[in-house]
């Protein structure tokens, strides 16, 4: 049983649910479902630990950052299985990709913080500088998709910022949560800085809502984010949201088509298409449209199918497969539900599916599905494609696939996205600003965003004897 830690102890508090591997779909575990009084006591705790934390200098801070990297590190295999028995992902991406980027954001934000200018501003007669304050307790409400490396991801900057936390994650993904709040734990972390509670949608509601949160950080569904947003509203509290997305990639005729397609199979396949940066719609150039999606669906073919994260969003994606059978697509490759044979038969599995023929105000190319699939269509020329990646209610990421450098450029900064990759996907410095527009989230973390985002400045200005002094 996962019982919350909340002050640097385990409570035993609310309803247990059931946890599912969706490899099988059997329930592996059981964790505690967070009503009024544990948020009210994760609250408190995170509260009361708030100004001694925010009071260390930043340095100190740093020196946890570090330690806690070394305790996920310690921890590699455990935090690995854990992802594994929540997620179902492959080992390969866990050890490389999900794990690793735990402990490098505890080190990137110690050094970020490190590194960071301070303001200040200088007119005769007139200095002006600001000083950061943490915002308090932060709720940080984590997905399913990439559980362990998001929660990190919002952790780091929030707590090297100066502010306690009480992080939520997904009801589906509660076990690399709990394991790090052992790590804090073992690391000797003051009780109250990291709290984690357990729950549905309605433990993350009652979080967001109580008065004593700072600000929420959020990664997840459109229709969430609005709902939070709603929430704070009365209380005018900072909100970062990273949301849906309905990913274009652009394949211009003259790029590597072999470079393009392997770059493809990896935006639209990997985590099972599951990823917010996933891409979704491809427009390919004409002259190269059959080759390309020839080509995309022989690789798809081969792609190991990954589970869906549960019973529910299985069955929202095969209704997209439905809903495009309906409308008259044409499955290059996919659409169903593979047989395996074994215990894999009762997991949350779906074909990678490549379609093509739908219009572009299909509810399938305009609606995310967050699964193991894409709609390919042709354009012809820059212009076409531009329109046709903007023609979204969304503006999370896109891909551009060229070898023409001009080309690479003007395409780039045409793209209404918060993130464009050209020649590759999901490249990723942890300094950059990282959001979307539209639909797609409000707000950038990612380097020194992310402290301003879990900080607010106080401007201070002091009049100075000057004889130019206005
Ligand atoms: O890599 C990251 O830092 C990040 N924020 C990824 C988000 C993926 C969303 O599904």
């Amino acid at each position: 049983m996962l019982n919350h830690f909340i002050g640097g102890r385990r409570v035993a508090l609310g309803p247990a649910f059931g946890v599912h591997d969706p490899v099988t779909g059997a329930e592996t575990g059981q964790a505690r479902e967070a009503d009024e009084e544990v948020v009210r006591q994760a609250v408190a705790a995170a509260g009361q630990a708030a100004p001694g934390w925010a009071a260390l200098p930043a340095a100190e801070r740093a020196g946890w950052m570090r330690r806690l990297a070394d305790g996920i590190e310690a921890r590699f295999d455990d935090l690995v299985a854990a992802e594994i028995a929540d997620t179902g992902k492959p080992l390969e991406q866990t050890r490389t990709l999900d794990v690793p980027r735990g402990a490098a954001n505890f080190r990137a934000f110690a050094e970020i913080a490190a590194q960071r200018p301070e303001e200040a501003f200088h007119l005769p007669g007139v200095l002006s500088y600001t000083v950061r304050r943490p915002l308090g307790v932060v709720a940080v409400v984590v997905p399913w998709n990439l559980p362990f490396l998001l929660m990190t991801w919002k952790l780091a900057p929030a707590l090297m910022a100066g502010n306690t936390v009480v992080v939520k994650p997904s009801e589906n993904t509660p076990r690399s949560a709990s394991l790090f709040a052992e790590i804090c734990a073992d690391a000797g972390l003051p009780g109250g800085v990291v709290n984690v509670i357990f729950g549905y949608g309605a433990s993350g509601r009652l979080l967001v809502e109580h008065p004593g949160i700072g600000g929420v950080t959020f990664t997840g569904s459109t229709s969430t984010g609005t709902a939070i947003m709603r929430s704070v509203s009365e209380r005018v509290r900072p909100v970062s949201f990273e949301l849906g997305g309905k990913n274009a990639g652009l394949v211009f005729a003259d790029s590597d088509l072999g470079r393009a397609v392997e770059g493809c199979v990896r935006s639209v396949f990997t985590n099972g298409g599951q990823v917010c940066l996933c891409t979704e719609r491809l427009y390919v150039e004409r002259p190269v449209f059959e080759e390309f999606c020839a080509r995309l669906a022989a690789r798809a073919r081969e792609v190991e199918p990954q589970p869906m994260i549960s019973a529910e969003h299985r069955d929202k994606v095969l209704g997209a497969y439905g809903l495009a059978r309906a409308e008259g697509a044409k499955f290059l490759t996919g659409g169903g539900v593979p047989e395996f044979g074994d215990a894999r038969d009762g997991g949350y599995f779906v074909e990678p599916t490549v379609v093509t023929g739908l219009p572009e105000s299909s509810a399938f190319n305009r609606e995310e599905i967050f699964g193991p699939v894409c709609h390919v269509a042709p354009f012809d020329g820059e212009d076409e494609a531009v329109a046709l990646a903007n023609d979204s209610d969304y503006g999370l990421a896109a891909t551009v696939w060229t070898t023409n450098l001009d080309r690479a450029h003007r395409v780039a900064q045409r793209i209404e996205a918060g993130l464009v990759w050209v020649n590759t996907w999901y490249l990723r410095d942890l300094r950059t600003p990282f959001g979307g527009v539209k639909l797609s989230g409000i707000g950038r973390e990612g380097g020194t965003r992310s402290l301003d985002f879990y900080s607010e400045p106080t401007t201070i200005t002091i009049k100075l004897e000057h004889p130019d002094a206005r």
